[in-house]
């Protein structure tokens, strides 16, 4: 018998054929879709598989009462209730690691987007206005600039990898000082009143979440940049639209926002913000890792009972 697999949220055509081979799977048409499935299926399913934008909530474990795994298709988890997975004995899992080089490239991708603007150089030339008007207006280098990291983990250490070829005087902010040669601020207004660049890449969740807010903006000040490559839910979103109005914020690059896929419409117009559709680790190459991996903890999980990545609060399962 195949243990039956329940599949919330995007997936690639590599990854159904692989798991097809092991489980009988059953595909979620969406989240209107998601309680009538559960309904004719959910008694029987023993693992799911989730891409993390929808969440797993609690009355979604309670209408599988034989599921054993959620594996994430994602590192971030902050949309699945992991506290009541653990009360139920079940484990999730994610996809740390095979993702950090191109969210780091994200990152710095969207630093020299806004801090050269290039979408407005390129709009500039498209729109013909090149022999019109003359050269674009100087930007501003990379070169040297004070970058703060908040969330100095796997993939901010990636980021810090890439910012030597920048001259950057790297900063950071975490809950607790890492063995770094990197300047610790404990105070993240503080390390933003010292950064020409604040990169965020922390989790979501509560224990992040607005902690990028009005002070800290007004801390980074008029010729700050802003770079979320973590989750829209760690930036006050309002505030920001506000600082970027008012002109207290310098810029923004973003790729995640608080309420996906809606986007504050007042960015729009903005040409020192640089928006992306979460894309950070949207290339084949790295959703093509991480699908693997997604496919790997439920493979082995069904074969010895345990997964090859699981988070943190799973570790001892
Ligand atoms: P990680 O290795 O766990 O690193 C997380 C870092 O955040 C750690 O340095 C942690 O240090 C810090 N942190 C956690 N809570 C904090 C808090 N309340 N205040 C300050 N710092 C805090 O995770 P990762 O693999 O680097 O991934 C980080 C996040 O990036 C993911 O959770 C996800 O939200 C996001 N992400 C986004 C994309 C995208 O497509 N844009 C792709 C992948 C990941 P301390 O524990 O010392 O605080
Ligand atoms: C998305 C991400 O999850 O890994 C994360 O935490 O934010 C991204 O990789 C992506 O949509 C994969 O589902």
């Amino acid at each position: 018998m195949k243990p039956d697999i329940l599949i919330s949220g995007g997936t690639t055509p590599r990854m159904i054929d692989r798991l097809s081979g092991v489980f009988t799977l059953h595909t979620s048409p969406g989240p209107d879709g998601l309680a009538d499935l559960l309904q004719q299926v959910g008694p029987t399913v023993q693992g799911m598989m989730s891409n993390g934008h929808g969440g797993v909530a609690a009355p979604v474990m309670d209408a599988m009462p034989n599921l054993k795994i959620i594996s994430g298709y994602g590192v971030g988890y902050d949309t699945i209730d992991v506290n009541a997975a653990l009360q139920r004995g079940i484990i999730v899992s994610h996809t740390p690691g095979v993702l950090n080089d191109e969210v780091a490239n994200t990152a710095i991708m969207l630093w020299l987007a806004v801090s050269r603007r290039v979408i407005g150089a390129d709009a500039y030339v498209r729109a013909g206005r090149w022999p019109r008007e003359g050269f674009y207006p100087l930007t501003h280098s990379v070169q040297g600039k004070r970058v703060g990291i908040l969330g100095l983990g796997r993939i901010g250490q990636a980021i810090a990898d890439r910012l030597a070829v920048f001259d950057a005087e790297i900063v950071y902010h975490a809950r607790s000082e890492k063995p770094v040669e990197y300047r610790y601020y404990n105070d993240l207004t503080e390390m933003a009143q010292n950064c020409d660049v604040l990169i965020c890449i922390t989790p979501g969740g509560t224990g992040t979440h607005h902690i990028v807010n009005a002070q800290v903006m007004d801390a980074l000040g008029p010729k700050g940049i802003l770079i979320n490559v973590a989750r829209g839910s760690v930036v006050d979103e309002p505030a920001m639209v506000s600082a970027l109005t008012e002109g207290r914020l310098g810029g923004a690059g973003l790729d995640v926002f608080e309420d996906e896929p809606n986007v504050p419409e007042a960015l729009f117009a903005m040409d020192n913000v640089v928006l992306q559709p979460h894309v950070g680790s949207g290339t084949v190459e790295t959703r093509q890792a991480m699908g693997d991996l997604t496919c790997d903890n439920l493979i082995r999980f069904f074969k010895d009972g345990k997964a090859l990545t699981p988070v943190l609060e799973c570790a001892d399962l």
